[in-house]
């Protein structure tokens, strides 16, 4: 029984920092249009705001907004650049509705409120891999002094200029997942 005891603990630590995302310590929250929120009032450019800011898997995003005023539609690529409020993925109404980003690429948001999208309320909140996530850290590499080397360089450039003083640090993932391994490995050995 002992033996089961501590193979169910072992089993619950790995489990632990396989399943848990980044710890909230470290995501970053992004209100959208900072001090204006999520509005049609005074041309807010949510294209310039998102582009000054790097995403990471882990950070929230704050749709804040009066919510008989507006809402909050996550839609695909078509219906963002056509507007189209009439499929959306999910939609949000509460008024501060925060959204936890779960994987990289493309997530799209608009009013569905005729008229407000087109009006420029809409966002495109782009998750980039960055060089040291741990699955292109880990990826082996035929030469890695030249080859790997490069796409780090292009991807740090591409993203917005300089690192804001609000983003998480590039080494932010790595330094988490050791903490989180070595707060299992604590868990473990105390469960036994
Ligand atoms: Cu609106």
């Amino acid at each position: 029984m002992a033996a089961a005891k501590v193979v169910a603990a072992a089993v619950t630590a790995v489990l632990l920092v396989v399943a848990l995302p980044p710890p909230a310590a470290h995501a970053a929250v992004y209100k959208v249009g900072d001090a204006a929120g999520w509005t049609t009032i005074g041309n807010v450019d949510y294209k310039q705001w998102a582009a000054t800011k790097t995403f990471h898997v882990g950070d929230v995003i704050v749709f804040n907004y009066a919510p008989q005023f507006h809402n909050v539609m996550q839609v695909t690529h078509q219906d963002y650049k056509a507007c189209n409020a009439s499929s959306p993925i999910v939609t949000h109404t509460s008024g501060n509705d925060s959204i936890t980003i779960t994987k990289h690429g493309h997530h799209f948001f608009l009013c569905g409120v005729p008229g407000h999208c087109q009006s420029g309320q809409k966002v495109d909140i782009n998750v980039r891999r960055t060089a040291t996530t741990t699955a292109s850290a880990m990826a082996p590499s035929p030469s890695h002094e030249s080859v790997a080397s490069t796409p780090a360089k292009a991807a740090a450039s591409a993203m917005a200029p300089g690192p804001s003083s609000d983003a998480p640090a590039y080494s932010a993932p790595l330094e988490c997942l050791f903490i989180s391994v070595v707060t299992a490995a604590l868990v473990a050995s105390l469960l036994v």
